[in-house]
């Protein structure tokens, strides 16, 4: 295991890959290279959302931007940007993305990695100025370099991931990732064009004051869970429900806290994507020394057998989502 390297806060992304990539002797710094063209079609995104202003607001100017091209919702557009950075980038042999039903063929049939990627998740709240996020999850090919990339490449288990991470446009917008050596978080400085280091060595706290479900379904979740709601009341938890998971996780890992989306009758496997939000999330947290489970399994160890497969989340402080596992089992238990 290589020795810790602390960075200062202030490096900016490029230095910190390229340092951490120096303690890799073997890295061919294909994966340093497809960070980069991860961050900087985050950066373009972040301008097109800060951008869209007026231009996205329906009727406002009508449907067609300055330009007269159709406008397009920024959901599409953030598909259309970021696999054009991975596909140009070269590194990436193929992408599932929230957006497109099948996998994208790249045609980099040299490229050693395959991007699972949410572009611009929890996009019904860009109308109404809510924070946003991008999701991503990368994994190495399974079948051979220099042939075209298959679908078993796409389905494998959390556990395999190479690195995962998210953009959070938010107050400010920052890039948060781990290439399982931590966590570390980028700040954006519109500026100077850089994420600069600003986050190093997240670790969430054991236990936290917060939950973040959506309440307005606790009718619809199993008798456990609203004990486990019950209880986080009876406890003074703090609720804070954003509707945007980017930003209620990044809360909870930085502050403590718990986010759930249980199963309910209207999603028996919840509503969240395992390959481009649950997976990539869990990698996360459990590298800043949380949890992530669907209720019976760790997140990681779920083997995947389609794309777009849905999975219950329960993911944040250890000590809170083990309290509700162990209510979740009890439940299960036939007394
Ligand atoms: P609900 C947004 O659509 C999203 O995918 C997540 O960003 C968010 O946490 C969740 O769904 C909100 O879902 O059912 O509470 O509106």
């Amino acid at each position: 295991k290589e020795e810790k390297l602390a960075l200062p806060v202030g490096v900016t992304l490029d230095r910190f890959i390229m340092r951490h990539q120096e303690q890799f002797p073997y890295a061919s710094g294909e994966l340093s290279q497809l960070l980069r063209d991860i961050a900087l079609a985050g950066k373009i995104i972040n301008r097109e959302i800060n951008r869209a202003g007026l231009s996205n607001i329906a009727g406002a100017y009508g449907s067609q931007n300055v330009q007269g091209e159709e406008q397009q919702k920024l959901d599409v557009v953030a598909d259309i940007r970021f696999t054009r950075a991975l596909r140009n980038g070269g590194e990436v042999c193929g992408i599932i993305s929230e957006e497109e039903e099948d996998y994208i063929d790249t045609g980099n049939y040299k490229g050693k990695y395959i991007v699972a990627i949410d572009p611009l998740d929890g996009s019904s709240n860009i109308d109404v100025n809510v924070s946003i996020g991008t999701i991503f999850s990368i994994y190495r090919r399974r079948s051979p370099i220099g042939t075209p990339v298959q679908p078993e490449d796409f389905l494998q288990r959390g556990v395999d991931q190479v690195a995962s991470g998210y953009v959070l446009y938010g107050s400010s917008s920052i890039m948060v990732y781990t290439t399982g050596q931590g966590v570390n978080g980028f700040t954006y400085e519109p500026s100077i064009g850089e994420f600069i280091l600003s986050h190093p060595e997240i670790r969430t706290p054991k236990n936290g004051k917060i939950f973040s479900c959506n309440e307005g379904y606790y009718y619809l979740y199993d008798e456990s869970i609203r004990q486990y709601i019950d209880q986080c009341k009876r406890e003074k938890l703090m609720a804070r429900y954003i509707g945007s998971l980017v930003a209620d996780f990044h809360r909870n890992m930085l502050k403590g806290g718990i986010y759930l989306y249980p199963a309910t009758p209207k999603s028996p496997q919840g509503k969240l994507r395992l390959m481009y939000e649950c997976n990539a999330l869990a990698f996360v947290i459990e590298q800043a020394g949380g949890m992530a489970t669907d209720g019976q399994r760790r997140i990681m160890e779920i083997e995947p057998t389609g794309f777009h497969q849905r999975a219950p989340l329960f993911i944040g402080s250890p000590q809170m989502v083990k309290s509700i596992e162990a209510m979740m089992n009890q439940a299960r238990v036939p007394n």
